[in-house]
């Protein structure tokens, strides 16, 4: 498998507004979007950060998978995202290594790119995505 960049750091928010005024207000970075992803339960706003992102994921409902993150953890860190050239190649390698898949195969995610996630059980506690093709 070969990592490219961090595609992007996700936090679990509880308004999206709010932190948007942090990220963008206070820290200065540039709001570059903001999408409703259905099937993860989540509206996200996307933050430039040189080659990566910061992406900022408030829950729709309380069967999104944030939303439980949130009610247990607190808002927070929630995962990192590596960029790579092919997802399916790297899904296959990390099989081999017996590491514990999420999704099995890519599906689609934030900003048009194909996404897969890894369990943080498998992971050593950090929920890992990796995706292709944006971020
Ligand atoms: N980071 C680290 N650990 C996490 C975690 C996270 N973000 N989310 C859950 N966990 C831990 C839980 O604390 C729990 O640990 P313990 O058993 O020690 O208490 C364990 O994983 C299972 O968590 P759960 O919520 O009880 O179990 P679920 O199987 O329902 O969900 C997970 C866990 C990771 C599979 C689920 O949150 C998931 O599928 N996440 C990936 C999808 C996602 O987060 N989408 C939003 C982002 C959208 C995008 O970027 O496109």
């Amino acid at each position: 498998m070969s990592i490219n960049k961090i595609a992007h750091i996700a936090i679990a928010v509880d308004n999206l507004a709010e932190q948007i005024r942090h990220y963008r207000d206070v820290l200065g970075l540039e709001l570059v979007g903001e999408e409703v992803v259905e099937d993860q339960g989540v509206r996200v706003a996307f933050l430039k950060v040189g080659e990566s992102t910061i992406e900022l994921l408030e829950p729709l409902h309380d069967a999104s998978p944030v939303a439980k993150f949130i009610a247990k953890r607190g808002q927070g860190i929630h995962h990192i995202a590596f960029d790579v050239d092919d997802l399916d190649e790297s899904l296959q390698g990390l099989r081999q290594k017996e590491i514990r898949l999420i999704d099995e195969n890519p599906r689609p995610g934030g900003h048009g790119c194909q996404i897969a996630f890894l369990h943080p059980k498998s992971t050593h506690g950090v929920l890992t995505e990796l995706c292709s093709a944006g971020s």
